[in-house]
């Protein structure tokens, strides 16, 4: 069969939603496409452990440590389940994880701001978690099959985390005029970077077009943010507390909030690793991934072992 008639069967089993699997045919852009959004998902996510991972000596009660002990365990759940989903596609673990520590990988830009209060672990809950949704409930429809599966467990799991997220900073915002303060304060620090984590204006996405033809995307990068900001500017009144947007206005007409332009100068300084906390982020990846030379050995031994064992059985 030729190239151009796997391409004509390939296209018509996404136009007719029936899922891309491991073994079928595919194009080689559409592989390399779901390599590098898989991988930097998985990426991020464990990334996305060290912000809050900082917080959990500090956490003011046995229950808050608790919970934010399962949520960040979660986090590297998601990643695993990301990294096994990428290495369908015929790359190994260890390219990829080289691919980060190397720097040719991105990961969120959103792990590269610092928690600096335990305001900060709330507002990561909501803010974080709540674009990582809604991002992610798209995700479920993705084409590629083993990524939409592992969404659907995903998704279901930071929902949850939204709304502990959401439950500490309302902790905060009825406590004393230092907790409110504390509050405020973190949903002003990462109200912006969360915005950003949709990427570029759909006209500055490079891999826009492609991506909804061969509905890897389903919705575009504006369209989410802006699903977003509808969603947020709503729930930040039952905190009540505001948004650092004077421009975030409800308009009527289009039954959508206006908001602010995104200073994209932070957002791509911080893409290319000039943010508060690229250098220290990797460093303790490559750090994590030194130590645990030891534990891949012996499992690998083990292994081994067992193999042997069971052929001479
Ligand atoms: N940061 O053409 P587009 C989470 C890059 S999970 C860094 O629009 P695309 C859970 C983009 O890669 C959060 N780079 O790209 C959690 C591309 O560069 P490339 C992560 C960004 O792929 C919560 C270039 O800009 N979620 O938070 C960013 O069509 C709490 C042009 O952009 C996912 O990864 C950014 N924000 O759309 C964990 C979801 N935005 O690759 C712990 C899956 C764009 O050509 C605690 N990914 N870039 O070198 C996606 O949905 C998409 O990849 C987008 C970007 C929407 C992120």
């Amino acid at each position: 069969m030729s190239v151009q008639d796997l391409e004509k069967i390939f296209q018509g089993k996404i136009d007719d939603e029936i899922k891309i699997e491991p073994k079928d045919w595919m194009p080689e852009k559409y592989r390399q496409s779901l390599i590098r959004q898989v991988s930097q998902h998985a990426h991020s996510e464990i990334v996305g452990m060290l912000p809050e991972g900082n917080w959990i000596t500090r956490a003011p009660s046995l229950k808050r440590k608790a919970i934010l002990l399962a949520k960040v365990q979660d986090e590297a759940g998601h990643g695993l389940y990301l990294y096994s989903a990428t290495e369908t596609l015929g790359v190994t673990r260890e390219q990829t994880i080289n691919d980060l520590h190397s720097g040719k990988a991105k990961y969120s830009s959103i792990f590269n701001y610092p928690t600096l209060t335990w305001a900060d672990i709330g507002a990561i809950g909501w803010l974080v978690d709540g674009a990582a949704i809604l991002n992610q409930v798209m995700l479920t429809r993705t084409s590629f099959g083993p990524y939409a599966r592992a969404m659907v467990r995903i998704c279901k799991e930071e929902s949850f985390h939204q709304r502990q997220g959401f439950e500490i900073l309302l902790v905060l915002s009825t406590g004393s005029k230092e907790q409110k303060e504390m509050c405020q304060d973190a949903i002003n620090r990462w109200w912006w970077p969360s915005l950003m984590m949709f990427g570029p204006h759909d006209s500055e996405s490079t891999h826009f077009d492609q991506s909804m033809k061969w509905k890897i995307k389903r919705k575009s990068n504006d369209e989410l943010r802006q699903n977003f900001v509808d969603m947020i500017a709503e729930q930040v009144k039952v905190l009540r507390m505001t948004l650092p947007d004077p421009e975030l206005k409800w308009k009527e007409k289009t039954g959508h909030y206006d908001f602010g332009e995104i200073n994209w100068e932070e957002f791509w300084n911080v893409v290319k690793g000039n943010g508060p906390c690229n250098r220290q982020r990797l460093e303790a990846r490559r750090k994590a991934w030194q130590d645990g030379q030891w534990v891949r050995e012996a499992a690998g031994a083990y292994s081994e072992k067992r193999k042997v064992r069971s052929q001479a059985a």
